[in-house]
């Protein structure tokens, strides 16, 4: 992976190194943006490559669990919706691809890299699509939590990935209304309808949770992203705000949240502890689908080798023309 900035020759003398540094370190300070052309530390560069590849990759691996629904909707009008959902998600790994391309990493690397399985995507994406009301749980808590995360990342000092984050977080906010909505017909519907949505509650509960990130004592990237302003808030910070938000939505959905210890304390919504362990595990490789969406990933790329080919050679042709 090239991590070399542009205008970052690796001969700068240490003197040189260090006055960028603390011009840097004083932009970052004052709000302003960093562009791709600007001089950056090595680390700053590295790690908004590794946060925006790996959101990326959730963008396009997370289109496989709601993708799974298409042919099943039960409705035109919810099918048009899934759709419109699903392509959205393509986009915006697409977007975050091109804001990881300007700090001198290729898609194509990126791509590789998710295929032979070594990079990271989120974990959420390992569970599967059980019912219909799974899509309206992934709607209401996953896009409910990625935009918990993501509204903070449109203020991050890195100037593509914070524009690419706006227009990300309009769409994720349609998203969260579609499976709001959806979990609503249901939740209000037949005994088995609200069944089945508390159902899907119950599944995606503490997976939506765990999105957040390790607790606090246990992130690696928080001190650094924090103070590079990357990251605008900590774990812990943003899945106390998630929680806070969600549980009134259930009570108005008139489901139960699958947590024993939840207990409003007159200023927050206090919550059991995450498995953890199976947050872990799941991140290692070893969730229910982990297996089931590289194959689905690898078998797409593969399938889709001759739009590429045909892309390059069209591009060839009108260079010659
Ligand atoms: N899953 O020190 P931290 C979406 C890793 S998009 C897997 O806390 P950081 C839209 C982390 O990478 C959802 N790995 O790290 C949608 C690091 O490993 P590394 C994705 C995780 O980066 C909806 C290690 O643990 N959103 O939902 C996870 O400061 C519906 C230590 O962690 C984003 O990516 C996890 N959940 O904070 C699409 C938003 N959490 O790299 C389709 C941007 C942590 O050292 C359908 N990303 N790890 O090997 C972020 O904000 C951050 O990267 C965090 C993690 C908050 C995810």
């Amino acid at each position: 992976m090239c991590t070399q900035g542009l205008d970052q020759p690796r001969t700068l003398a240490a003197e040189d190194v260090s006055a960028r540094a603390e011009h840097f370190e004083a932009r970052v300070a004052a709000e302003d943006k960093i562009e791709p052309p600007d001089w950056m530390p090595d680390a700053y560069r590295a790690l908004l490559i590794r946060q925006i590849a790996q959101h990326a990759h959730s963008e396009i691996v997370g289109m496989l669990p709601e993708g799974n629904w298409l042919s099943r909707a039960p409705s035109l009008r919810r099918k048009g919706i899934l759709l419109a959902k699903v392509q959205d998600e393509a986009g915006h790994g697409l977007y975050l691809y091109s804001a990881a391309e300007t700090l001198g990493v290729t898609r194509d690397e990126l791509v590789d890299q998710l295929l032979a399985g070594t990079a990271k995507y989120s974990s959420i994406f390992n569970y599967p699509t059980l019912t219909w009301a799974d899509v309206g749980a992934v709607g209401w808590l996953v896009d409910g939590a990625a935009i918990m995360n993501q509204v903070p990342l449109c203020r991050c000092s890195y100037g593509p990935y914070a524009r690419a984050m706006v227009r990300i977080c309009r769409e994720e906010s349609f998203h969260q209304r579609q499976g709001f909505e959806l979990l609503t017909v249901l939740a209000q519907g037949t005994p088995a309808q609200h069944a089945m949505a508390q159902d899907a509650l119950d599944r995606w509960w503490w997976p939506a949770v765990m999105m957040f990130g390790p607790p606090d004592s246990e992130s690696t990237h928080n001190d650094r992203s924090l103070r590079w302003k990357v990251k605008r808030f900590t774990n812990d910070e943003l899945r106390q705000k998630f929680v806070d938000l969600t549980v009134p939505q259930a009570q108005f959905l008139a489901l139960t949240v699958p947590d024993p210890d939840l207990a409003y304390d007159g200023e927050h919504w206090r919550f059991g502890k995450p498995d953890w362990s199976e947050f872990k595990r799941v991140v290692k490789g070893d969730g229910p689908c982990n297996r089931e969406r590289l194959v689905a990933r690898r078998t797409a790329h593969e399938d889709g080798a001759w739009v590429r080919e045909a892309a390059v050679a069209h591009a060839a042709k009108r260079v010659l023309v």
